[in-house]
């Protein structure tokens, strides 16, 4: 394993021209360029019809714009991780078909007239409900991100993976419809002592997580529709849950089951996995909520600055499993200064934000950090605070700041400063 650590010294003196609004001076071409002045093929012919792409997809150009794995992370296809392109998007809302998949045992394919969710354990009356069934209980939408606990799993020890795909893709932000937890949990009606609930998946895994009954009548959806449509298969269709804010192997996929007990299970997922072993041996357990956490997608080791001196836009992405992020601060030099990035779009609890910072870079070499701040005053920590708490076993639960070291032909590398 690699470890790449560069020091803050020399970028102390970098001249870091102001941020904020600049006006697009300064990066036009001069008139008569005869892409613009000459008439181009696609206009010297008739386009497909209307009939030609019944389900829309990407321009031919941004065949690149992909889901990517890490080989040596995937031993088998079918237990194993993708990951979104966060370098390729904008705003906050993730395509559906850009959404990193994780699944233990493949996707399974359910067919929905087959489709069956059960309610048993300690309820007044045990339940089984079909697609249809659930279609008549009230809707709500909201955007949450969903993010794997191990997401930058793979950084603990040191910088490793090139490219914020790999590092932070375990990510995705979508906008849910579905229903309350707590209106399918009322019909069945909760008996007082059951304080916990077991979801199942359908899948091959049958995968299970445990979940406080607090949460469950809180805001966890049972979802079947994602951004305006059907879930996707990857995504658990027909049906999946959503735990706002907490970590993305709960919200079980294809659900099928839930249980509801008066203590929670320790099965697999909450026992060998997703537990956080701390260097005196001991581990923390039952991790839930996500911490708030931080990246600037562009520029990145996949998405160098493209150009010279001059203008330049950065941005990235900031959430917090707690509630909003109200700021980001930027810094150009690994952490010796930070400026308040312009947070822009919607600002959602449990969601992604979008940031950016325009600068005026004068070609010399950067570090680049974010640091997100969320709505309980959390501020995201560096990669050496975090270790110094929960040593280096670690594999979950690593939001600590990232840095991009930039040099001076825009050509970005993942490094980490001391
Ligand atoms: N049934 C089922 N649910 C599942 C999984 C699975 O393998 N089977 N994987 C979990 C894990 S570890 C994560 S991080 C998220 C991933 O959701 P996604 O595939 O939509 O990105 O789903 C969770 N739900
Ligand atoms: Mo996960």
């Amino acid at each position: 394993m690699t470890k790449h650590r560069t020091t803050r010294r020399g970028f102390l003196k970098t001249t870091i021209a102001t941020g904020g609004a600049l006006a697009a001076a300064g990066t036009a071409r001069a008139a008569g360029d005869p892409a613009i002045t000459e008439v181009q093929p696609w206009a010297q012919y008739l386009g497909d019809g209307v009939d030609a792409r019944p389900y829309g997809t990407p321009s031919e150009y941004e065949a690149h714009v992909v889901r990517r794995n890490v080989p040596w992370l995937t031993a088998d296809p079918v237990s194993s991780v993708n990951f979104t392109p966060l370098h390729e998007l904008d705003g906050i809302i993730t395509p559906n078909g850009l959404c990193f998949e994780r699944h233990h045992a493949g996707i399974a394919e359910l067919d929905p007239a087959a489709y069956r969710l059960m309610i048993n354990g300690l309820v007044d009356r045990e339940l089984v409900f079909t697609l249809d069934d659930l279609m008549r209980f009230p809707r709500e939408n909201h955007v949450y991100f969903l993010e794997c606990a191990a997401n930058t799993g793979m950084e603990w020890r040191g910088a490793q993976l090139n490219g914020c795909q790999f590092t932070h893709g375990m990510i995705h932000n979508v906008m849910y419809t579905g229903i309350k937890l707590g209106h399918i949990l009322a019909e069945a009606g909760v008996k007082t002592e059951g304080k916990w609930l077991l979801a199942e998946g359908a899948d091959a895994s049958a995968m299970t997580r445990s979940i406080p009954m607090e949460k469950a009548l809180d805001d966890c959806l049972v979802a079947f529709k994602m951004n305006g449509e059907a879930l996707r298969p990857e995504q658990g269709y027909p049906v999946r849950l959503v735990v706002p804010g907490w970590e993305g192997n709960m919200w079980v996929k294809w659900l099928r089951r839930l249980e509801i007990g008066d203590q929670p299970w320790h099965h697999r997922e909450e026992t060998s996995k997703y537990t956080d072993l701390l260097a005196d041996g001991k581990a923390r357990r039952f991790t839930w909520e996500m911490d708030a956490k931080s990246v600037i997608t562009n520029p990145s080791p996949q998405a160098p600055i493209g150009h010279g001196p001059g203008p330049t836009v950065l941005t990235g992405v900031a959430w917090s499993g707690r509630g909003t992020i109200p700021r980001v601060d930027v810094s150009l030099d690994g952490g010796a200064n930070w400026q308040a990035a312009r947070m822009d779009g919607p600002s959602l609890p449990k969601s992604m934000h979008r940031f950016y910072y325009e600068f005026d870079w004068d070609g010399s070499p950067l570090l680049l950090q974010s640091r997100a701040h969320d709505s309980t005053g959390y501020v995201q920590p560096t990669k050496d605070a975090l270790r110094a708490v929960r040593g280096e076993n670690s594999i979950y639960h690593n939001n600590g700041i990232q840095t991009w070291a930039i040099n001076e032909e825009g050509v970005a590398e993942n490094v980490e400063v001391s």
